[in-house]
């Protein structure tokens, strides 16, 4: 009896975990058809045909996503998911460190706009191959970087005054794409005019053409985007100050290289476009172009070297006081127009600082706002030492558009009081073609010391606005507000004497 209790026993024991498991496969099975039904398929050439921003599809593994809303908000750029639209992402994903650090990311973000599967999905297609970063050049790890695939990193803002020509190894970065690798041997540069042959030049004979120095700061437009993000998030490389530098340029003029133009004004030309291998199109309005004074020149040589792959080999413009942007590098192409270039880096979002008030693109006409070009007066602390009731500071100020620095004013306590700095290096150059920056110091006598504040005034009477709340803009660009330190959050060595020795980096 005891026995047939033990067969039904565990008969009942066998049907009962029988059933469970029927009814987990069942769920399984259930859950699996239900993905399946909720998934479509696509192939990858179907993927690939949704490459456009407002059709914008993108995989990641076997999944495939429908960005197109995403794309204007992307935290790195709109740019660089650009490059991904139609493809795979899975090397983009995987090389920025955002994207991993916090699992939220994909589950709060990618993941939402999954519409499909890749049928025949191939594991290796995007893994690490063609990983088109590879090639880029060695760097110096003193940069400060924000990414590396591209290529972005400040100048060391600690740094950033012990040269007032920024050493190559130590000068920003700023890529949009994957570095070009150019042979100088079959290099072309092409020029295109609107009413006769196009001309072509090697670099050869452009290296024996009549060569100009010439010494400019250049400045990323998103420079200080960090303290924008602080009020509200913007788009872009989080920069601190850091991503301004200085060299001395040698190449071409652009007035001489097309001097033949300066006499055909009844062309009707407005406009001098550059292209580049990586892709970048931008314009400069021929004013500046062809101005003998506009000491725009075609730049092979940084600081007596060889331009470094970085910064634009073989060949890259040089457009003092403009924007970042305008200054292209792996210059391929020179297009004399009536129009500007095409493209977002001239037409689009990327250089446009729309009003405080906008928070989405949306509402605005894109068509009817210039893009950056000349940049506005700018000045930060870079320094500061505080000893016996003194305290030392310095830093630097710069203008677009050639306009020298003619004056800071440095304030301890918050913008109550004031005190005119030391102009030191730069301030020496003409004061209407100040290309590079002008370096700045100044000790005062205070007893309380608080907030630490600068602000320059160009040579056009131009100055930096108070607040950055009023120059917020969604891109996070041009960002010259009064530069400002709290030094209670600065404090990195404060003895017990109560002798207070201060160093500390704005940041
Ligand atoms: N072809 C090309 N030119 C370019 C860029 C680029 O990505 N591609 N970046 C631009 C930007 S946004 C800036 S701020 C400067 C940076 O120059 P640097 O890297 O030599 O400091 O180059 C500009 N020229
Ligand atoms: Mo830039």
């Amino acid at each position: 009896m005891n026995k047939l209790k033990d067969i039904i026993f565990s008969n009942k024991t066998l049907f009962m975990s029988a059933s469970a498991l029927l009814v987990a496969n069942l769920t399984y099975d259930h859950f699996e058809k239900k993905e399946l039904n909720k998934y479509k398929l696509y192939t990858y050439d179907e993927v690939s045909k949704h490459n456009k921003e407002n059709d914008a599809w993108v995989t990641y593994k076997n999944s495939v996503y429908d960005i197109s809303k995403f794309i204007e908000n992307h935290p790195g750029g709109k740019d660089k998911v650009m490059l991904a639209l139609g493809k795979g992402i899975d090397n983009y994903w995987e090389v920025y460190k955002q994207h991993t650090n916090d699992p939220n990311i994909f589950k709060e973000i990618l993941e939402p706009m999954k519409i499909g599967n890749i049928e025949n999905y191939d594991e290796n297609k995007y893994k690490n191959k063609n990983d088109p970063y590879t090639n880029d050049p060695q760097r110096d790890p003193e940069l400060e970087y924000h990414s590396v695939s591209p290529c972005n990193a400040e100048t060391p803002t600690n740094n950033i005054m012990d040269n007032w020509i920024t050493p190559n190894n130590l000068w920003y970065i700023r890529n949009h794409h994957p570095v070009p690798d150019i042979d100088p041997k079959t290099f072309n540069l092409e020029i295109i005019y609107p009413d006769s042959d196009n001309i072509n030049l090697s670099f050869d004979k452009i290296k024996k053409m009549p060569k100009s120095k010439i010494t400019t700061t250049i400045q990323c437009g998103g420079n200080r985007r960090s303290e924008l993000n602080e009020i509200d998030k913007t788009s872009g490389t989080p920069w601190k100050y850091g991503a301004i530098s200085t060299a001395e340029w040698g190449g071409v003029k652009l007035c001489d290289l097309l001097s033949d133009l300066k006499h055909n004004y009844e062309l009707d030309v407005k406009h001098i476009q550059f292209e580049s291998y990586d892709g970048v199109k931008v314009s400069i309005p021929v004013e500046k172009a062809l101005n003998p004074y506009g000491d725009v020149i075609l730049a092979y040589e940084m600081n007596g070297e060889e331009l470094p792959r970085d910064h634009g080999y073989p060949l890259r413009i040089i457009v003092p006081g403009y924007v970042g942007i305008r200054n292209l590098k792996w210059v391929n192409k020179i297009i004399i127009s009536d129009k500007e270039a095409k493209g977002m880096w001239q037409k689009g979002l990327s250089y446009k600082s729309l009003p405080s008030y906008i928070k989405d693109v949306k509402e605005v006409d894109l068509n009817k706002i210039p893009t950056i070009q000349e940049m506005p007066v700018q000045s930060c602390i870079v320094d500061y030492e505080i000893k016996d009731n003194k305290i030392k500071l310095k830093g630097f100020a710069w203008s677009g558009g050639g306009r020298g620095i003619i004056r800071v004013d440095v304030s301890v306590d918050n913008g109550t009081s004031w005190h005119l700095a030391n102009l030191g290096k730069g301030s020496e150059q003409q004061i209407n073609k100040a290309w590079a920056w002008t370096f700045w110091d100044i000790e005062i006598d205070k007893k309380n010391i608080d907030t630490l504040c600068c602000k320059a005034t160009d040579s056009s009477y131009n100055v930096q606005p108070k607040d950055a709340e009023h120059i917020w803009n969604i891109r996070g660009l041009n960002n010259n507000s009064w530069h400002k330190i709290n030094i209670n959050n600065n404090l990195i060595n404060k003895s017990i004497t109560g002798d207070y020795i201060l160093k500390a980096f704005a940041s």
